[in-house]
């Protein structure tokens, strides 16, 4: 049998000596290897292949500088970056996040996520991510657009419908989407709507995909707690964030009766002992663009409170991390745990800390971990580029029922390979040897590329 612990000791030790500030990208690598260990003992053609070696090298990286005036008529230059890591499955696909914090280590972190989540969701798409440390708060209408045509300036010639499909994430959304869109067109001078996705409906975008992650990570919730005979109506749930995957998980458990009594964004967060009034939420951060504690100005019952980890001391049974990466940490786990959190549903990517999980998993608390409980946005995003070659529109109803599907085949799977080879009710361990298990075997079937 082969020595799988001391293979995947040796392939994290050179991650380290290569990019010893990459912490982030080697949290998330360290736990995935360490989790597919089961698998590398009894598939020795891994380790002769140096699947794991290849595995944890982009395929591509390419950062460009990205100039642009702002309405002052002063020069601004942010940067830009797309990690292009594994297209063994399908072209690359994945979201562009513009944030101030965004730099290589947080982009090959979510790309190397994003291959695997990708290969869970059972349709072709290989893995990328990127973006830029642009700041889109704040910004007139006019200077997003400038932005994103000139991010977009260099970025076409490395992306298509058959090469690499980006779409939205933090700070990317259907009004980023269209100008990236719209210039993409320009510079082609062709119409290959399937080379973004996320697009608006009006133009070739597809119905559900604005719900999908939200949606995609109540169906995996439920299922989960469903298996274990806990009903979501009438549980008190938690939410961090306000922007897409908060609002449409808030929108679907509150249709499951369950009583969302928070969200937040990066300023602070609203307790609302009501239930949090989503169609305010919603005028707030999508129509005004204006912050959360304005919440508080129509909802006087409520309270605001600064600071984004107190949301994790509010009492609940279902806690549902929805902003960004590392916001619970160990501390924030035990304060969950102490309060009786029988379940956590990860839809930002690596919410959680390592220390976190382990706490979670070691106390009996149900764990959705992000590959498998966010998939339903990107799932829904290859649906697009399925309607797109076709030139057709699903309807909602049929996109959904999709997503729903996908939804509980990631869950079933992750499940029955945690049955196999982990402990029983260990999602991590089950979602990432499913989703390894596909990508290796196909690296290997193309050989040595
Ligand atoms: P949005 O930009 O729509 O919303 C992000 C929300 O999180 C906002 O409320 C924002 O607050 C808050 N937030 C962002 N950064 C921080 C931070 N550093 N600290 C605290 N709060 C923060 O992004 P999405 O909803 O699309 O993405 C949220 C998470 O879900 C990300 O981890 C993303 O990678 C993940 N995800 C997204 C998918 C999608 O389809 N969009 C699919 C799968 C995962 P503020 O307004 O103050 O910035
Ligand atoms: O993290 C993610 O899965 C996304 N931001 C969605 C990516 C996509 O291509 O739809």
């Amino acid at each position: 049998m082969a020595d799988s612990k001391a293979y995947v000791k040796r392939v994290l030790a050179q991650i380290e000596k290569r990019d010893p500030d990459q912490k982030q990208f080697l949290a998330t690598v360290t736990k995935v290897l360490e989790s597919v260990e089961p698998l590398l003992d009894q598939h020795p053609e891994y380790e002769q292949n140096k699947i794991l070696e290849r595995m944890v090298e982009p395929e591509r990286v390419i950062e460009f500088r990205v100039p642009w005036t702002d309405d002052k008529g002063e020069i601004q230059i942010n940067r830009g970056y797309r990690v292009q890591l594994n297209s063994a499955i399908g072209p690359y696909k994945g979201g562009l996040r513009f944030h101030p914090s965004v730099n290589l280590d947080i982009l090959k972190f979510l790309a190397f996520e994003q291959v695997y989540k990708n290969a869970l969701t059972g349709l072709p798409i290989g893995g990328a991510k990127g973006g830029s440390d642009f700041d889109p708060h704040g910004k007139s209408d006019a200077e997003v657009m400038r932005f994103c045509q000139s991010f977009m300036t260099e970025l076409f010639r490395h992306i298509g419908p058959n090469v690499d499909v980006p779409a939205g994430d933090i700070g990317v959304g259907g009004r980023e989407v269209g100008y990236l869109f719209g210039q993409y067109k320009r510079l082609r001078n062709s119409y290959d709507a399937g080379v973004l996705t996320g697009k608006r409906v009006d133009y070739w975008g597809s119905l559900a995909r604005t719900e999908a992650t939200g949606y995609g990570l109540m169906y995996f919730v439920k299922d989960m707690l469903d298996a274990k005979g806990i009903d979501l109506k009438d549980k008190v749930v938690v939410v961090s964030g306000a922007g897409n995957v908060a609002t449409y998980a808030i929108e679907k458990a509150q249709s499951y009766g369950a009583k969302v009594v928070t969200c937040s964004d990066s300023n602070g967060y609203v307790y609302d002992p009501n239930g949090i009034d989503l169609d305010c939420v919603k005028e707030i951060k999508q129509v005004k663009r204006g912050r959360i504690k304005e919440y508080v100005e129509t909802h006087p019952q409520a309270e605001y409170h600064e600071g984004c980890t107190g949301v994790w001391t509010v009492k609940c049974d279902v806690a549902l991390p929805c902003a960004t990466q590392r916001e619970i940490d160990l501390e924030s786990a035990k304060a969950l745990v102490a309060n009786g959190v029988k379940a956590v549903g990860e839809g930002a990517n690596m919410p959680s800390t390592l220390e976190a999980i382990d706490y979670f998993q070691s106390h009996g608390v149900l764990f959705g971990p992000a590959k498998a409980a966010n998939a339903g946005g990107v799932a829904t995003s290859a649906l697009e580029m399925a309607q797109n070659s076709e030139r057709l529109q699903w309807t909602f109803e049929e996109v959904d029922g999709k997503l729903h599907g996908i939804m509980t085949n990631i869950y079933k799977q992750a499940k029955a390979n945690a049955e196999k080879y982990a402990d029983p009710d260990d999602l991590v361990a089950g979602a990432n040897i499913t989703a390894f298990q596909k990508v290796a075997n196909v690296m290997l079937a193309h050989g040595l590329v």
